[in-house]
């Protein structure tokens, strides 16, 4: 599924993009289960008022989703995942973090550059993150756009970025050149694997009716730990063992 050419662009410029291999009627199922816990969180919040219905309206997405679905459960251990993890990280890989991430027209906004090991820096540094294209991911629905070989730019400072209208809150990576940032834009079923040092974000979604709906699980070598706490950090979920699928 990883060919030569794409382990070598990976170790070059830091991602490739490859066909995930999922099943059509997976995607389906994933799909259907963004909206589940998506519905099951309005419902939830309508009785607590109308801020917490705006939260879950805006919320930019649904983090530990294997927690929430048992179809996410089985997908983080895809075939594609698997061996992204045996070339990458090496034959024992847990899951690290998993979040299915909307974005729907009008209310899907920009998520600013950032690399995930800014976020939370942990040791071993890097991991990888794939974000995988539930449904079709377009310039207009909000794609996400790399900057190749940034991930050889070290790990970068990030600062707190509040909540506009425009953009979602979170981190933003501090630096001055973003003119090779390419969209990488993504037919449903595709997988943009990354390290977790390459700068991204993603855009907007100005689309009148495009749903943009991307899963995005990533992976460590097992015994990561956080730095600021020096704990073990993330999901913990093992998915490979000796190169070996670890079931549910
Ligand atoms: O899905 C998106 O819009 C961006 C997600 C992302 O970059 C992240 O969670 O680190």
């Amino acid at each position: 599924m990883i060919s030569e050419a794409q382990a070598g662009q990976f170790r070059e410029l830091g991602y490739f993009v490859a066909e995930g291999g999922f099943a059509p009627s997976l995607l389906q199922a994933m799909s259907a289960e963004m909206d589940r816990v998506y519905r099951e969180h309005l419902e939830q919040a309508r009785s607590e008022g109308e801020a917490a219905v705006a939260a879950v309206r805006h919320q930019r997405s649904f983090s530990q989703f294997h927690r929430l679905s048992a179809v996410a459960a089985q997908f983080v251990r895809e075939p594609i995942y698997l061996e992204a993890c045996r070339r990458f990280i090496g034959p024992d890989a847990d899951l690290y973090y998993n979040q299915a991430a909307t974005k729907p027209p009008e209310r899907g906004r920009v998520f600013s550059w950032h690399q995930d090991s800014g976020y939370v820096p942990t040791e071993p540094l890097e991991y990888i993150t794939c974000w995988t294209a539930i449904t079709d991911s377009t310039l207009e629905n909000g794609c996400i756009w790399i900057i190749p070989g940034s991930q050889k730019w070290g790990l970068l400072e990030h600062v707190p970025e509040p909540e506009t209208t425009e953009r979602y809150g979170g981190k933003t990576a501090q630096f001055s050149d973003e003119s090779g940032a390419i969209p990488v834009e993504m037919r449903a079923g595709q997988v943009a694997i990354f390290s977790s040092l390459m700068l991204h974000k993603s855009g907007a979604n100005t689309s009148t009716a495009s749903i943009r709906r991307g899963y995005v699980p990533q992976y460590h070598s097992p015994k990561l730990i956080a730095k600021h706490t020096g704990q073990p950090w993330g999901d913990q979920v093992p998915v490979l063992r000796r190169g070996e699928l670890v079931a549910v």
